[in-house]
Parts: structure tokens; C-alpha cells; sequence
């Protein structure tokens, strides 16, 4: 059994996505083991996409991120990692396969819908971030 960290971004929120987004984990099997929704400081922002800083997307994302509501969702079950990357699809819309999140309702690389954690330490330190510990 393993958990990942999943964050349905703004326009996701501001689309009215949050049920197709979620129910598409719980079809799936995952079972959801942590929810909410929540609007993140900058600072906030800036720690969740640390590995990105210094890069020339790095402000507009922070600041893309922490503009509105986001909702943030810890799934649990086995393979959580890969098959939520998978099922979320590649980072630019228009390079993800059919049937995944970010093809169906990706705008563009920024406004890609969903953030999923991309290794077990990145859904460890994201979801301890987010949700501190979890029982
Ligand atoms: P996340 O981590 O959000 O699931 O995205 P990916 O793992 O698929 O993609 P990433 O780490 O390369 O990028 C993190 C985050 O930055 C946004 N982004 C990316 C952006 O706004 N502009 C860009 O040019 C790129 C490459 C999208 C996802």
C-alpha cells in the first residue's frame, strides 16, 4: 500500500472539475484518506514547488497557485504513485494521452489541472507539508 499526494490546481476549482477529478480516483480503487480545500500562502507555494525555483516558470507558478482555492487530496492503494502520474498524464496538455485528466481538461502547461507527487519522497515531504501527520 502506498500514498500520494494529489492537488486539483485553480481553474480545476474554478470549473466545477472537483467531483470528475476526485470520483475518477475512487472508481479507480483508491480510497481518499485525507481532503481539503484550501488556499495557499505564497510562502506555502514556494515550498511546495521548491525544486522548481531558480527556473524561469517558478514565479508565475507560485504565483498561479496561491491566487485561488486549491483542493488537496491524499489517495492510499497500491501503486498510488505511478498509476495517479499516470492517470493524471504528461505536464503539457497537449503531449498527455487521451483519457488522462490533463488531456481531457488541461489548458496549458501552467493551467494543467491536477499536480500529483512525482516519487515516494515527494509524496512524503508534500503530504506531511499539506497535511502534517496522518494517521
Ligand atoms: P506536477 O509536479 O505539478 O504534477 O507536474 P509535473 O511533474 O508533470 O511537471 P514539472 O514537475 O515539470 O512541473 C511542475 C509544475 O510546473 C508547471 N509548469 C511547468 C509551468 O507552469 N510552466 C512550465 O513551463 C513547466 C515545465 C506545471 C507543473
Amino acid at each position: 500500500m502506498e500514498r500520494t499526494f494529489l492537488m486539483i490546481k485553480p481553474e480545476g476549482v474554478e470549473r466545477g472539475l472537483i467531483g470528475e477529478i476526485i470520483g475518477r480516483f475512487e472508481r479507480r480503487g483508491f480510497k481518499i484518506v485525507a481532503l481539503k480545500l484550501t488556499k495557499m500562502t505564497r510562502e506555502c507555494a514556494e515550498r511546495q514547488y521548491e525544486e522548481h525555483r531558480g527556473k524561469e516558470f517558478f514565479n508565475d507558478l507560485v504565483s498561479y497557485i496561491s491566487s485561488a482555492p486549491v483542493v488537496m487530496f491524499v489517495i492510499e492503494g497500491e501503486d498510488a504513485i505511478a498509476t495517479a502520474r499516470e492517470m493524471a498524464g504528461a505536464t503539457d496538455p497537449k503531449q498527455a494521452k487521451p483519457g488522462t485528466i490533463r488531456a481531457d481538461y488541461g489548458i496549458d502547461v501552467q493551467r494543467n489541472v491536477i499536480h500529483a507527487s512525482d516519487s515516494k519522497e515527494s509524496a512524503y515531504r508534500e503530504i506531511a507539508l499539506h497535511f502534517g501527520v496522518l494517521s
